[in-house]
Order: structure tokens, then C-alpha cells, then sequence
């Protein structure tokens, strides 16, 4: 019988696509599954509460209270998502054994081994993140950018930690590391000095990039934000600050976060401008809505639209891709596969696109063909060749998704009280 997948094959043939082709590219494409979904952002390093302009919301049982239970559910996850991963670890993910705890700014590799034999027993590589929030050093709301001297050292030296931790991850699973520096430095209310804290910033950050590492291996990036809960009047690693570092320091990548932005502001737009000037830039994906920049991925226009200007650039080797975003209200697990399962769909449906097609159309100023024919697209039969590729790839379709969830629920999570 011609299956549903033949027909959808021929169809986008007839456009110039061969969806065979499409799909073995796809699933080599690999994309970092943040580890802070499955415990709210919370990790292993300290007892308090999630702060730092950040927040997740909900009480939905099940979370992750220990490293065995967090990667755990990370393996359960990657069952359910095809394509390729990474794992993007933070440092207050870091797991203390029999000599105990250091704090942040004494961490080393060791305290990271458990994440590497995962990564390992996969055959992938790990990111990282240093961690610039919930700790009693964060002073007044600021770290990197503090006026005092003795708080800004305590982050530089967390800083200058994870870049040799970075550098032992790449070493030890064969794949580049992305380092990505966030903090939450800002003001709740307007500010007396502006500047000041910037160039704090911008000391500190050059301070944690001057121990030396190798570039082909330790990928640092600057991520920028418009505001955060409770730093609302003023961010120091603003837009217009983290763009000028990373393009002023060879080496250092800017990360955009879709959350991170006003609302009319679009990243699908940024990312071929950052592309004309950066050899390689790093994205952190996820679905703004209202004041919240964390919300679960989903297969909307926005998302379609970032993955389609990655794809028609020809940049999936010049952008790192990393998931992040964190709901505590429903399951924690399905949050995490719907949004790794929606960025992967964004990519298919990108590579389906006829991209080529489409530039000829507009170079060529026919714009109402280009109208037509890009509206045409949508309807063309997208779903058959996801389930072609879940299929092939041995994980469910969209329609047994929620079973296989609600049995790890009942039989794991559950459990967990
Ligand atoms: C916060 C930033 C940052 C964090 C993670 C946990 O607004 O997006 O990337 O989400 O570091
Ligand atoms: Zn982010």
C-alpha cells in the first residue's frame, strides 16, 4: 500500500525537496537539552529558593530531588525525542561525593564526573553554564558588576572554574563545550549610574576569559536580557552591552534568548543579522509570554521562523542551539519533550521549506508569487514526515506521546513524595 509517507515524499518532491535526504541531515543536527527543567531550576549545590531574576511557578509533583533522579528522567526524555543532544549542565548542578561540598568559586572538574559518564554512555557532548544566582554571594542583586570588590573576585573565580570545567568536558567527551555567562546584575528601580556597573561588567567578564583555554574547544558566549523579575528598571548585561562584548573579544560568542527581548522585537530577524558578522553565534530557545521568558517550546510561528532563517543561511554549523525554559505546573518531563520535540519539528519544517525557491522569487521582485507560494507551504503534509521521522527514529508520534509520559508518571514520579 502507498503509505501516508510515500505520498507526502512525492509531494515534496514535486517542490524540490527530497524528504529522505532531509531526514538523515535532521537527526545528526544536535541541539542542548538544559538539565534545569526537571528540578525547577533549583540543582544540587545549596538549600535555598530560585532567585536571581528568575522564577519558575507551579507545584506539579514529580520533581527531581537528586543527581540519580534528574538524569534519570534527562535518559527518559532523550527516549522521546529524536535527533541529536547535548546536555547543557549548570554549575550549581555540580555533585558533591565523599570529600564534600566547595563552594562555587572552588569548583572543579571532579565535582562534574557523573555528568560526563552521561554524556559518555550517550556518545554526546555537554555544555555549561556558570551559575550567577541563587547564593548568598550575589550582593544586593548584583555579581559580576558589584561595586564591591571581594563579591566581583568570588564570581570571577566561578567564572574562571567553569571555564576549566568547559575545557574537561570537551576533552573528555570529543565535543566543543558552550560556556554561556548569564547574570541577573541589574536594578528593580531606576539607577543613579548606568555606566558604572557596565564597565564593572565588562572587567569581570574579560578577567573570567584570561585564563587560558583552547577557542576550538571552550565556546564562551555573553547572553544579554532586557529585564528579570525584580530587575525591572535596568539590566546590565543588556542587549546593546552583550552584542558589543562578544563582537570586541575574538572568541566569545553573543547568545540570544528569545525571552530576553521586547515583545515586537524578533530573534528570527537578529540571527542573519548576527550571522553577517559573527563566525558563529549560540541561541538559547524558548517562548516568551507576557513577563515570563520560560515558557514550554512550542511548533509556533516564531519558532518555525528562527529555525527557517538558521536553515536558509546555511548556518546549522555556525549556531549552538540550546533549549531553556522551565514549567513547574504540569509535568515535567512532558514539558521538556514538547519543547525538545518542537524544535526539532521547526527544523524539519524549515528543511522542507523550498528556501531557494523562495529567494529567486524575491530577487526577482515577484512578490505576490512569493506570498502565494510561501503560503502554500503551510499546508503542504509536514505531519507525515514527522511521524516518518519519529518512526525511523524509535520514538513515539505526537499520539502516543502522553502515554508513554503518564506511564513513567505513574511508575516513577509518583514515587517521588
Ligand atoms: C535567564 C536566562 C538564563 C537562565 C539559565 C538557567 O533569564 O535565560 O539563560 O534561564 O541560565
Ligand atoms: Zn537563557
Amino acid at each position: 500500500m502507498y503509505s501516508r509517507y510515500e505520498s507526502a515524499k512525492e509531494i515534496y518532491s514535486k517542490q524540490g525537496i527530497d524528504t529522505e535526504a532531509v531526514i538523515e541531515k535532521l537527526k545528526n543536527i544536535s541541539v542542548s537539552l538544559h538539565c534545569w527543567q526537571g528540578d525547577d531550576v533549583k540543582g544540587f549545590d545549596q538549600d535555598g529558593p530560585l532567585t536571581g531574576g528568575i522564577q519558575t511557578t507551579g507545584n506539579y509533583p514529580g520533581k527531581a530531588r537528586t543527581p540519580e533522579e534528574l538524569m534519570a528522567d534527562m535518559e527518559k526524555v532523550m527516549a522521546l525525542c529524536p535527533g541529536a543532544k547535548k546536555i547543557n549542565v549548570h554549575a550549581c548542578y555540580a555533585i558533591f561525593e565523599e570529600d564534600g561540598f566547595v563552594d562555587r568559586d572552588a569548583l572543579e572538574p571532579r565535582h562534574f564526573k557523573k555528568w560526563v559518564e552521561l554524556a559518555k554512555k550517550f556518545g554526546i557532548g555537554l555544555d555549561f553554564n556558570p551559575t550567577f544566582f541563587s547564593h548568598s554571594k550575589v550582593k544586593n542583586g548584583l555579581t559580576l558588576s558589584s561595586p564591591d570588590k571581594d563579591t566581583r573576585d568570588f564570581w570571577i573565580k566561578h567564572g574562571q572554574a567553569c571555564i576549566r570545567i568547559s575545557e574537561y568536558f570537551a576533552k573528555a567527551t570529543g565535543f566543543p563545550c558552550v560556556m554561556n555567562i548569564w547574570t541577573g546584575d541589574g536594578y528593580k528601580d531606576i539607577p543613579a549610574d548606568r555606566m558604572g556597573p557596565r564597565l564593572r561588567y565588562k572587567e569581570s567578564i574579560e578577567a573570567i576569559l584570561s585564563v587560558p583555554f583552547d577557542k576550538n574547544l571552550v565556546k564562551p558566549c555573553v547572553e544579554s536580557k532586557v529585564f528579570g523579575i525584580g530587575v525591572e528598571a535596568y539590566t546590565v548585561g543588556s542587549a546593546e552591552f552583550s552584542l558589543s562584548f562578544a563582537a570586541m573579544h575574538e572568541g566569545c560568542l553573543p547568545l540570544m534568548d528569545n525571552g530576553h527581548y521586547h515583545p515586537t522585537e524578533v530573534v528570527s530577524d537578529k540571527i542573519p543579522a548576527l550571522l553577517t558578522f559573527f563566525p558563529e553565534i549560540a541561541l538559547h530557545i524558548t517562548r516568551p509570554i507576557r513577563w515570563d521568558s520560560d515558557h514550554t517550546v512550542l511548533f509556533d510561528d516564531e519558532t518555525k521562523e528562527m529555525a527557517k532563517e538558521i536553515v536558509r543561511c546555511d548556518a546549522l554549523d555556525r549556531v549552538y542551539m540550546a533549549l531553556d525554559y522551565f514549567d513547574a505546573s504540569i509535568n515535567r518531563i512532558a514539558s521538556w519533550v514538547i519543547g525538545f520535540r518542537s524544535w526539532q519539528k521547526a527544523l524539519l519544517s524549515a528543511m522542507l521549506t523550498p528556501n531557494a525557491k523562495f529567494k529567486t522569487l524575491q530577487d526577482e521582485n515577484k512578490l505576490s508569487e512569493l506570498i502565494i507560494a510561501q503560503e502554500s507551504v503551510k499546508v503542504l503534509p509536514f505531519g507525515d514526515v514527522w511521524n516518518e521521522y519519529c518512526n525511523r527514529l524509535g520514538v513515539p508520534t505526537d499520539c502516543t506521546l502522553w502515554d508513554e509520559i503518564a506511564k513513567y508518571e505513574s511508575e516513577v514520579l509518583s514515587k517521588r513524595v
